[in-house]
């Protein structure tokens, strides 16, 4: 267990304490993306591939979930497995990442729960596919995800494929920036869509390499600016699936979801459940894609930060 983490509801595998304690470079992974973001068997085959990546990277993954009440940071193959084809795992925000552990309930983490995971067991880097947002309608809806209020108070570097085009972007944009959460785009001047590289907006930041992240980073601490850094890397063009395709694919997807009064936490994993079926698949292939790529970029950033 991590020297910072006295609590024994939480379990840091040895290969991640090791790992932590020769400064390997670790690369934090959620796990709502496995249970509320893709069907079995695709989202074990997915995050297998994911873990195997920040291997090859030199790094060590950390696959982040709370398995009855207790929160274990890197997963066994098993315990991946059990929580791939588990159907009542709870979706775990910062709000409710306290009663999975009090009622010893099976969760996932999102975005906001892994960062707060992290950042307990000294992992600085963290890669996922999307951040959650402000989801298109807010100023009706309200509906403005904790990720982006979790980026701007815990210290954790979280690279992503940007924000899901079934959000506002524009608007997440702007809360991030009131948020003070710098948006790094990496190695194009505009922000990447998730499944498409361009989101048509220009990124307010902007890194070529991962050197330049570092820097950018080392330069943070420097002037004691504190909470998460979020780099949006597009996702390769072989697997794009370009705005214009799936703009009309997710309006579709958002009116459904509408009319059958989807609300809450519900939304997101409803919307992509829904895009996959739409898409016939390939928005899937897609995610794995991107995801794979940010996991890659990930390990080296954690390599490169503990030189
Ligand atoms: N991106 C995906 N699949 C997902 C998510 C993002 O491709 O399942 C999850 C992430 O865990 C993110 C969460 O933190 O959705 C956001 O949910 P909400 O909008 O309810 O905060
Ligand atoms: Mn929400």
């Amino acid at each position: 267990m991590s020297t910072n983490i006295s609590h024994s509801s939480i379990h840091v595998s040895a290969e991640v304490q090791s790992a932590l304690a020769q400064r390997q470079g670790v690369v934090a992974l959620e796990s709502t993306i496995i249970t509320h973001g893709m069907p079995y068997p695709q989202n074990l085959d997915t995050a297998k591939g994911v873990e195997q990546t920040v291997r090859d990277g030199g790094a060590v993954p950390a696959t982040i979930a709370v398995l009855d009440g207790q929160v274990v940071v890197g997963l066994s193959e098993q315990q991946l497995a059990t929580l791939a084809q588990t159907q009542q795992a709870m979706k775990l925000s910062r709000a409710d990442l306290a009663m999975a552990v009090s009622t010893k309930a099976m969760g996932s983490t999102t975005v906001a729960a892994t960062m707060i995971i992290a950042h307990l067991a000294g992992i600085d880097v963290f890669a996922t596919g999307g951040i959650g947002g402000v989801h298109k309608g807010a100023e009706q809806s309200f509906d403005v995800s904790a990720d982006l209020q979790e980026l701007s108070r815990t210290p954790v570097n979280v690279i992503c494929a940007g924000a899901k085009a079934i959000l506002d972007i524009p608007k997440t944009l702007e809360v991030l920036e009131t948020l003070g959460v710098p948006v790094l785009a990496y190695g194009q001047n505009n922000l990447p869509a998730f499944w498409s590289r361009d989101s048509g907006l220009a990124a307010p930041l902007r890194a070529d390499s991962v050197a330049q992240i570092v820097a950018f980073m080392r330069a943070r601490t420097a002037l004691q600016i504190s909470g998460g850094v979020l780099v949006c890397n597009p996702v390769p063009v072989a697997h794009e699936i370009p705005l214009h395709e799936m703009q009309s694919l997710i309006s579709l997807a958002i009116e459904e979801s509408e009319q059958h009064g989807i609300t809450g936490k519900a939304v997101t994993p409803w919307l992509l459940g829904r895009i996959v079926e739409l898409s016939e698949g390939r928005s899937l292939i897609t995610n794995q894609a991107l995801i794979t790529h940010n996991a890659s970029l990930a390990a080296q950033l954690a390599m490169a930060l503990n030189q």
